[in-house]
């Protein structure tokens, strides 16, 4: 049995959505924010030495890492969602997996963090505003004809993107970017996201 460990307002809503798509039998607990420091609670730090969402208990072992959990749920439950190996599109779907965590995030958070410096954060913002552009604009300018990422269906690079294209929609807008509104539309519209939400909360 897979056991989701959800952290509420956080991506780890990502992995509930994608366990709803896959439809195999899974277990969640959801854990609750420090409403004074938004911080996860001590106890998922008795799983893991990060104590972050989100968190999966699946074959006697814990998985960490959005990215990585999702390509072990895809790879194992829902292989048509990961282009096969040796293919062009294995290659661009690699290159979404990796550019949502490890590109896409960086500005978002320094945005968050610096954000909370007031003026002393100033002389930052015109990188960071800069390079949130460039990131959403990279974004808007991969989405396919079919309005997905990389495959024509759903695949593992659009459970990844969404979250950075959710927030690309409330730090930025619909008209600057008009296919990134669409795919939220899109992906929010599906039934598994709304059950996630249902079971979730965002
Ligand atoms: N790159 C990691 C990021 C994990 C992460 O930072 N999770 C946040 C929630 S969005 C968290 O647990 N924050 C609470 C805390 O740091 O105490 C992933 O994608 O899983």
């Amino acid at each position: 049995m897979i056991k989701l460990h959800h952290l509420n307002r956080s991506r780890s809503l990502r992995i509930l959505w994608l366990l709803e798509e896959i439809g195999q039998p899974y277990d969640f607990i959801t854990h609750m924010r420090d409403e004074k420091t938004n911080l996860a609670p001590p106890e998922l730090l008795e799983l893991h030495p990060l104590g972050k969402s989100p968190m999966i208990e699946m074959d006697g072992d814990v998985v960490i890492e959005s990215g990585a959990i999702t390509e072990v749920l895809c790879a194992k439950y829902a292989p048509a969602m990961i282009p096969d190996a040796g293919t062009p599109a294995h290659i661009r779907h690699l290159e979404a997996m990796h550019f949502a965590e490890g590109s896409a995030m960086t500005p978002v958070l320094l945005n968050l963090y610096v954000g909370r410096l007031g003026e002393a954060g100033a002389p930052l913002h015109p990188r960071i505003t800069e390079q949130l552009d460039s990131h959403f604009a990279y974004m808007e300018s991969i989405i396919q004809p079919s309005g997905h990422f990389v495959l024509d269906d759903l695949s593992a690079a659009d459970i990844m993107l969404s979250f950075p294209a959710q927030i690309a929609m409330r730090l930025r807008s619909a008209e600057t970017y008009p296919k990134l509104a669409a795919f939220v539309k899109m992906i929010e519209a599906r039934p598994a996201y709304q059950r996630a939400v249902e079971k979730g909360g965002v």
